[in-house]
């Protein structure tokens, strides 16, 4: 380790130095990266509107690509059937694939951003009453009305919604930092149902759920019990911990040393980002998606599924999962292909990752519903027929 910590240090000062004017490590929280600093404004042409738009596709991938355009700070989305919403510089768009239609639904002054949708249900983060509040609307109105569904003192945002299952992240206790974070939950269709499903001076972050299980990054584990913004190897060790609703208990899906972030769940098997293993320090150019069934125990328990080299940190984002299909954002290693980035797939039981679709512009989420894909990022939005391999 005497030789080893130097070179890690060195390495890490570097990378920071490099990368000064961007986070280092954004990865605990999406919101925190700044458009302007990771992603590319320049024109897009592979997703300018024209009919030959997706025929740079062609040799790398038969998959079909609708694309629209949009604005280089696009980020966070969610799909629905042919629906697919997302935040746009702080304006929440509606896109119809069906029709190919889009047009905004919810227009500033405020940030509006996370959205999610279930049914015809829209829930968002929206900071028009002084910080962020969860808002709701219902797209059968005419125009669509935003009502306020959760305030209280500090953020509560970064929901995630199935069927009627809400769960968010609130900082409502003082002084709202991310030590204060906690994970919320309640059923739509209950009244009174509102649970808090943590209490410490640790963060939680980036919750997702699949029908009783709820899964998030925790950070009871870390040194710093919440994420800190420098390039330490050392720092930022979060794990992914869970709760089942069902039993009222909580459950560990990961706590390997080493830092895991971004879960994603579905029926019973999580997906997440790992840092496991990687030498030689930093971590900071390369990530790994990994997978556990939850009924697996054991140190085969927890798989490792595609690896990517990519110094970004922006690259990081959560993976998709759906039938034990995995969508994520990474390099593509296809040479000559001008992309930058792209959507790769790989099957839980393991196999080769494949190449869903392409982006010659850094790419900040991906949803997977019902068979497609549905992906956002700079001057970049498009929904993909996900075929299976
Ligand atoms: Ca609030
Ligand atoms: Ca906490």
């Amino acid at each position: 380790m005497r030789s080893v910590l130097p070179l890690a240090f060195l390495a890490a000062s570097f990378v920071s130095a490099c990368d000064s004017d961007a986070p280092a490590d954004p990865d605990a929280r999406d919101t925190d990266v700044s458009p302007e600093e990771v992603r590319d404004t320049s024109p897009d042409p592979d997703t300018a509107p024209s009919p030959d738009a997706d025929t740079t596709l062609v040799d790398t991938t038969p998959d079909t690509v609708t694309r629209v355009p949009v604005g280089p700070r696009a980020c966070c989305l969610s799909m629905e059937g042919d629906l697919v919403i997302w935040s746009d510089d702080g304006v929440l768009m509606l896109w119809d694939s069906a029709t190919n239609a889009f047009r905004p639904l919810v227009s500033g002054p405020s940030i509006a951003k996370d959205p999610v949708i279930a049914g015809r249900t829209v829930i968002f983060a929206d900071n028009r009453l002084g910080d962020f509040d969860l808002w709701t609307l219902n797209l059968d109105e005419t125009p669509p009305t935003p009502r306020l569904l959760r305030g209280g003192p500090g953020d509560q945002d970064q929901p995630v919604l199935q069927g009627t299952r809400l769960v968010w992240v609130g900082r409502d206790l003082a002084p709202h930092t991310p030590r204060e974070a906690e994970i919320w939950t309640r059923d739509l269709a209950v009244p009174d149902s509102e649970k808090q499903l943590t209490s410490d001076a640790y963060e939680q972050t980036q919750p997702d759920v699949s029908g009783d299980k709820i899964v998030w990054a925790d950070f009871a584990h870390s040194p710093d019990a919440m994420y800190i913004d420098v390039s330490d190897p050392l720092r930022n060790n979060a794990d992914i911990f869970g709760w089942d609703l069902a039993t009222s208990t909580p459950f560990t899906v990961t706590d390997d040393p080493s830092k895991q972030l971004r879960p994603a769940i579905d029926g019973d098997t999580v997906v997440w980002l790992d840092w496991r293993g990687i030498n030689p320090e930093p971590k900071y150019s390369e990530f790994q998606v990994f997978v556990r069934r939850l009924a697996e125990t054991g140190p085969n328990a927890e798989r490792r599924l595609a690896w990517s080299s990519w110094s970004r940190p922006e690259l990081w984002r959560r993976p998709a999962l759906e039938n034990d299909v995995v969508v994520f954002i990474a390099e593509p290693t296809t040479p000559g292909s001008g992309f930058v980035t792209g959507l790769l797939a790989v099957n839980v039981d393991g196999g080769a990752p494949w190449l869903v679709a392409g982006s010659t512009s850094v790419l900040d989420s991906v949803v997977v519903k019902d068979r497609h894909a549905a992906f956002v990022g700079a001057s970049a939005l498009g929904r993909v027929e996900l075929r299976l391999r």
